[in-house]
């Protein structure tokens, strides 16, 4: 497994919010705790491709959501707030040789981190990021089935629901519809840890931030084996797990 990953922007203290308040971010704390989750990515077996930050890109260690990878090709979007437009060049150009590249184009707009692709189906979440326009391109150029998901009050689909094992989702029923995920077990995150539903499941492990106990208690309980990352300070700029890799098979 490849695990593309971007440094974080010495901008990331103007990185885009939605439904946070702005608190001041510590860039060296949010640099160690990016580099504790390559480490991370790397003893679990992933080559990390690094790319560098951008001081022009406050977002771009979300790389996530400027590429969907999937086993034949890679979407680069075109993702939903005006600053982050530009991040996906770099990360087009990093894809180019591992997955041929098909890309979102105006007026659709779509983040990555509303795709939850599970085995033939592409789940996207209806989020201010990702518009009615992306779903056609999405089922145009991938071939696949894709199936909007109504969210409230998450920034993403990923904030609010992701995949920790072959059968299993990990959910907050509180900010996602899940009736399109019938056949699924869902679990719920503990009702004090709301954003406690995105996890990274890689092989048999899930990377799950530090901040969550309840609900890592759950996933424990379940079977599933968990590693956590400290990821509190990248938290303040509304990012998740999952949002700091594009792993490529
Ligand atoms: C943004 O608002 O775009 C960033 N501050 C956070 C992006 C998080 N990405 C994700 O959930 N996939």
């Amino acid at each position: 497994m490849i695990a593309v990953t971007r440094d974080v922007s010495p901008s990331i203290a103007r990185a885009e919010l939605t439904h946070l308040e702005r608190v001041p971010i510590d860039y060296e704390r949010a640099r160690e705790q990016h580099e504790e989750y390559r480490a991370l990515l790397a003893q679990l077996g992933c080559e990390v491709i690094d790319l560098p930050g951008a001081a022009a890109y406050p977002d771009c260690v979300f790389i996530e959501d400027t590429a969907i990878v999937l086993d034949d090709l890679a979407v680069i979007t075109r993702p939903g707030a005006a600053s982050r437009r530009g991040e996906v060049d770099v990360v087009a150009e990093a894809l180019a040789p591992l997955r041929p590249p098909v890309h979102i184009t105006a007026p659709a707009t779509l983040d990555g981190g509303d795709v939850l692709v599970l085995d033939d189906r592409i789940y996207v979440g209806r989020s201010e990021r990702t518009n009615e326009e992306e779903l056609a391109q999405l089922r145009q150029l991938t071939g696949r089935e894709v199936i909007p998901v109504d969210l409230h009050g998450a920034l993403h689909l990923k904030t609010a629901i992701t995949r920790v094992s072959h059968d299993t989702l990990l959910v907050n029923r509180d900010w996602v519809d899940v009736a399109p995920f019938a056949g699924w077990t869902l679990l719920d995150v503990d009702p004090a840890e709301p954003f406690g539903a995105n996890a990274v499941v890689l092989g048999g492990t899930v990377i799950y931030a530090f901040s969550y106990p309840r609900t890592r208690a759950k996933l424990e309980a379940r079977g599933i084996d968990v590693r956590t990352v400290p990821a509190d300070e990248l938290a303040k700029a509304e990012g998740g797990v999952t949002c700091c890799s594009l792993l490529v098979r």
